[in-house]
């Protein structure tokens, strides 16, 4: 766990969240600022910071968080459909340096 990071607390339970869904790697609870009508983060329990950190190791991790995502999404309502967003640094407007990805859906969603 690192110090000061918000999803390492959520994910030990030291800060309340409505989580989805849980397993030893894994975290999925609701954004507090959703963007669509479902808006989930889907976080790994071991901090890294940036998808620019990608190691073969963690690549593999993301592909794991990814996989429970299919096998969740008609429980999570997103049986029609969903997107799945990674901010990457500043330009994206990443602002918890802890990797997570957005899970979108519940409605059609907007693409510009
Ligand atoms: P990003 O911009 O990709 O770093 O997205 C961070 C998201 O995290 C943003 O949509 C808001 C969400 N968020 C920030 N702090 C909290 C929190 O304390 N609880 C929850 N549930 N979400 C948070």
């Amino acid at each position: 766990m690192t110090d000061n990071c918000i999803f390492c607390k959520i994910a030990a339970g030291e800060i309340p969240s409505q989580k989805v869904y849980e397993d030893e790697e894994t975290v999925v609870f609701r954004d507090i600022e959703p963007k669509a009508k479902i808006h989930l983060l889907c976080v790994p329990k071991d901090h890294f910071a940036y998808l620019s950190e990608l190691t073969e190791v963690r690549a593999r991790l993301l592909g794991r968080l990814m996989q429970k995502i299919a096998e969740h999404k008609d429980e999570w309502g997103l049986s029609q459909g969903y997107r799945l967003v990674i901010n990457q640094g500043e330009n994206a407007g990443q602002t918890v340096n802890h990797l997570h990805i957005h899970v979108l859906g519940g409605e059609t969603l907007e693409w510009e």
